[in-house]
């Protein structure tokens, strides 16, 4: 600030102090260097005398930011969608170090064109203004051209959307494109791993026992393979899993195991399980053995899985004279 010009009267006809002050800056001389930001402010001068009299007087300085900012951004700027199927991503994110002679700089941004065909738009800000934050949604994704304008100021704009001619000289714009990705899977949670008895109704519990699937955006397609692991006596494992897939071809999947168990092993010794046939005894002298009735041997199956039988060729023993006994 320049001098201020002093007039003196009186029996003390010099000063002995003088400030210069503004709002930021106090200084102890007449005039001198300032700091002022972008506005209008007060400058107050003051001059002592060696009698102790004081003089003061104030002019006002308007500061005028007559340059835009610095604009520095990116070309891409890459989105991926979270949970909810949308992303609302502020200004902030696509500048990548404006700045501005006067200090502070203020973003905003907006698509350059509505999406064709359907609605993404900010909450509050449906005719599409410039705003503090952006929204991308699941039809944003795999787009080729989604182009954003990055609007960077250097006087503040205020919150949310504001007019497309606010401030204007005092901002200044890039074009980036936004490249908007799905890169999470479906959610899937199988059904518990479960265990039945042998001869239980699978179909049944195949038909009750579903997956727990979603995705952020949307599903494409829900498959299922079942392993079936069951050995001959239909106990063992049957392996279901669920692959899902959604419209972005992200996939994941689970495996539910049901186990089958035996409801009882087959004990031959036990003669409640099986029960041979009496001994017999034909007093004959060469008796066709095929026409002798020996009786075959009984086997409870109730709560056993399948027995095999392995009937054997019966086989001959001569004994003594025409005594024969019959094995099997
Ligand atoms: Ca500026
Ligand atoms: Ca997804």
């Amino acid at each position: 600030m320049p001098a201020a010009s002093v007039n003196y009267s009186g029996a003390c006809p010099t000063a002995i102090t003088y400030t210069t002050s503004n709002v930021f800056t106090a200084l102890n001389t007449n005039g001198g260097i300032l700091f002022f930001t972008t506005g209008v402010y007060k400058v107050v001068y003051t001059v002592t005398d060696h009698c102790g009299m004081t003089g003061r007087d104030s002019t006002y300085v308007t500061v005028y930011d007559a340059s835009v900012p610095n604009l520095v951004c990116n070309p891409q700027q890459t989105i991926n969608l979270p949970s909810p199927g949308f992303a609302d991503i502020r200004a902030t994110v696509f500048d990548a170090g404006s700045t501005d002679n006067c200090g502070h700089v203020y973003f905003k941004i907006k698509r350059m064109f509505n999406p064709s065909g359907y609605s993404c738009s900010n909450p509050g800000n449906p005719a599409n203004h410039f705003d503090d934050l952006i929204r991308f949604c699941c039809q944003d994704v795999d787009s080729s051209s989604i182009r954003v304008i990055l609007r960077v100021y250097d006087a503040y704009p205020g919150d949310g959307p504001v007019s497309d001619s606010l401030h204007r000289g005092h901002y200044v714009d890039c074009m980036i494109e936004a490249i908007v990705l799905d890169k999470i899977a479906p959610d899937i949670t199988c059904p518990y791993n479960v265990t039945v008895s042998c001869g239980a109704d699978l179909d049944s519990v195949l038909l009750t026992m579903g997956a727990f699937i979603s995705d952020n955006c949307a599903l494409l397609s829900i498959d299922t393979i079942i392993d079936n692991q069951l050995d001959a006596c239909g106990s063992g494992e049957i392996r279901r899993t669920f692959i899902a897939t959604d419209i972005h071809r992200q996939q994941s999947s689970c495996t539910q195991i049901i186990t089958v168990l035996k409801t009882k092993t087959f004990n031959g010794l036990d003669p409640n399980q099986l029960k041979w046939p009496e001994h017999k005894i034909v007093y004959a002298c060469r008796i066709d053995s095929d026409t002798i009735n020996a009786g075959i041997p009984i086997i409870n199956e109730d709560d056993l899985v399948p027995v095999f039988r392995h009937p054997k060729k019966m086989k001959n023993t001569i004994l003594t004279g025409a005594v024969f006994a019959l094995k099997f």
